[in-house]
């Protein structure tokens, strides 16, 4: 068997009077590793003592950029190179002697079947730290502290010193880290972890750098912080925005602009946004659980259904294990998040729900959660008869239908209402809602007007009193026809 090709990876800013013993050291160690440097333009002359080596060691290259872009972003760089040129591992080290040359063998003997990552901790040994500032010790065992507590990491997360199997992690879930400073330690090992990566860790002594400044300010630091903090409320929010996504089956560009929904889709970074976020996933989990119930009462499993106008669909997860669910937006921006949150859809592609790219009688069922609302009369006429297409003879059609008394509309008119009165502008949290249901009666008008008859009407505590539950069959071949029978019924009568 071949040995893994390696690439060892260091960031560099303003180390010159480091690197020059830094690359002797890794050059000696028994390794026959490449070593990639990334300087960032540092003004002390790094960059210019690596070339120097770099011509004297093959085996050492340098890539230089023009500014100081980040830690993360560098280590970034690194590992796009190491993807790119085919190695199988990589590790990645501090420029400052915190981490040892020597470590580098046990980092590599701890890498073993099924380890994906293994990561340098300071907190398996005591006396790990020395030499280091009371005030550097504290905010390091505190940074170690939320990032167990908050993202329920218990490695070491916020260290350099890693060996990443770039054959167990796929590419694309560094795609998925968003900092470009030091939060891209405890970022990247969050998003590993999340999407099942296995992390072993060695001990490692870490004393503190003996040339050099630290590049770490207060506002990195600050920086940080609010990341952490933003990470911990998405993963209660949207949690399945750290996971890798399972591609989308067909997208239609010629669709055009998705009116207005992609903007929708796209995440909220407003306060005001997270906010609302934060209601609306507490509220998910109840719709989630009703939405499960009414599945399994209205489709048989194993019953292929389409989820018509699906959005991001935070509450579909529990369906994929019974029914073969068919999704479809109009919001490219949408099935992303879709994607990401169903991995185990059976379909998902871009449609119009006015002109569903589907045979007549296609499906056993179709569904949707809060997308009537948002058209008018004529259109969810145009809609259900869509719908009545694609479905078999006898095929259930689900809707949950926000209600126009329904709790969720009464609080958030009367937030809206009070903001605008404080701030002077009401804001808007989600699309306009021009076709609230407001019976059951009206219910049965809209069904039959275009084809099924209401088999099930519900409204009430199970959800809140949020949304109108409504199933309905579709019972003749075509709407058209059964609108010329009732038609030609009244004028006989
Ligand atoms: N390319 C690049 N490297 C950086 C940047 N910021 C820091 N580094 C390098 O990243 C490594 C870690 O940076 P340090 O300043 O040692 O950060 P630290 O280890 O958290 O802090 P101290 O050990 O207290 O200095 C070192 O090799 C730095 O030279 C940057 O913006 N770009
Ligand atoms: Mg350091």
């Amino acid at each position: 068997m071949t040995s893994p090709r390696c690439l060892i990876f260091v960031p560099t800013y303003n180390e010159n009077r480091n690197v020059e013993r830094l690359c002797t050291e890794l050059l000696a160690l028994p390794l026959a590793a490449e070593i990639l440097f990334v300087d960032d333009g540092s003004p002390d002359g790094t960059g210019e003592t690596l070339d120097r080596f770099a011509r004297q060691h093959p085996r050492i290259s340098v890539i230089h950029r023009e500014g100081k872009l980040g830690i993360g972003s560098a280590h970034q760089v690194g590992i796009a190179h190491a993807y790119d040129k085919g190695y199988d591992l990589l590790i990645t080290l501090d420029a400052d002697f915190s981490h040892s040359p020597s470590d580098l063998p046990r980092l590599l003997a701890a890498h073993t079947a099924g380890v994906d990552v293994v990561v340098g901790s300071r907190y398996l040994e005591s006396d790990s730290l020395p030499g280091w500032s009371p005030q550097r010790l504290f905010l390091t065992w505190f940074g170690h502290f939320l990032t167990r507590v908050l993202l329920h990491m218990p490695h070491d997360a916020n260290g350099a010193l890693r060996l990443y199997d770039l054959h167990g992690i796929p590419r694309e879930l560094f795609g998925l880290v968003t900092a470009s400073a030091y939060g891209f330690f405890f970022e990247s090992l969050f998003v590993l972890c999340r999407n099942g990566a296995r992390v072993r860790q060695i001990p490692i002594v870490l004393p503190a750098r003996v040339y050099g400044n630290s590049k770490l300010t207060v506002r990195d630091a600050l920086r940080s912080a609010r990341l952490l903090a933003s990470l911990f409320v998405a993963n209660l929010v949207t949690p399945g925005r750290f996971l890798r996504s399972r591609p989308i089956d067909k997208l239609r560009p010629e669709l055009g602009e998705s009116q207005g929904w992609d903007q929708y889709w796209t995440e909220k970074r407003t306060a005001l946004g997270s906010l609302y976020d934060l209601v609306a996933s507490a509220y998910r989990r109840v719709i989630r659980f009703n939405l499960r119930t009414f599945a399994e009462r209205s489709f048989a499993a194993d019953a292929k259904v389409l989820h018509a106008g699906c959005g991001s669909g935070q509450v579909d997860a529990d369906l994929h294990g019974r029914l073969r669910v068919t999704a479809v937006d109009i919001s490219a921006r949408a099935l992303s998040l879709y994607a990401r949150n169903n991995p185990r859809a059976s379909r998902i592609e871009q449609a119009d729900i006015f002109d569903l790219p589907f045979e007549a009688g296609t499906f056993d069922g179709v569904y949707n959660l809060g997308v009537l609302e948002h058209f008018d009369r004529k259109q969810i006429r145009e809609i259900l008869g869509e719908f009545h297409r694609v479905l078999k003879p006898r095929g259930k059609l689900m809707v949950f239908w926000p209600h126009r008394r329904g709790s969720s509309v009464l609080f958030l008119g009367a937030v809206r209402r009070l903001i605008g009165l404080v701030s002077g502008t009401e804001p808007k949290f989600h699309p306009d809602e021009i076709s609230l249901l407001g019976s059951r009666a009206e219910a049965e008008a809209h069904l039959r007007d275009s084809g099924f008859v209401l088999r099930e009407y519900s409204f009430g505590i199970r959800d809140l009193f949020v949304q109108c539950v409504i199933v309905a069959e579709k019972v003749d071949a075509d709407p058209t026809a059964s609108r010329s029978f009732v038609f030609g019924r009244t004028a006989t009568a």
